[in-house]
């Protein structure tokens, strides 16, 4: 029973320690990319963006959709830092860098 329970504390700490490795992966998900144009009473946004590799996808010019709250904080031109992700089977803007 010892033995169980000194495991059970270095299960949690290694679970602890694996924290900030999982932020850090997800910190290098942002892909790059430039506003070109917005369209938000659809909902939607061109972007010039780099490889998105969770996509598979190369670099291109595409249209994304994003949520108002996104949208908002874009504008044409800026250079941004995001995430894509399919989300109902279309491409979407899911995250914005600060
Ligand atoms: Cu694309």
């Amino acid at each position: 029973m010892k033995t169980f329970i000194v495991s059970a504390a270095m299960a949690a700490t290694l679970t602890l320690t694996a924290v900030p490795t999982a932020l850090l992966a997800q910190d290098e998900a942002y892909t790059k990319g430039s506003v070109k144009a917005i369209d938000a009473d659809a909902g939607k946004v061109t972007l010039i963006h780099e490889e998105l590799e969770n996509l598979g996808m190369p670099a291109m010019t595409m249209v994304f959709r994003a949520d108002p709250e996104l949208i908002a904080e874009m504008e044409e031109g800026e250079e941004i830092e995001f995430v894509a992700d399919r989300v109902e089977g279309k491409l979407t803007v899911v995250e914005l860098k600060e």
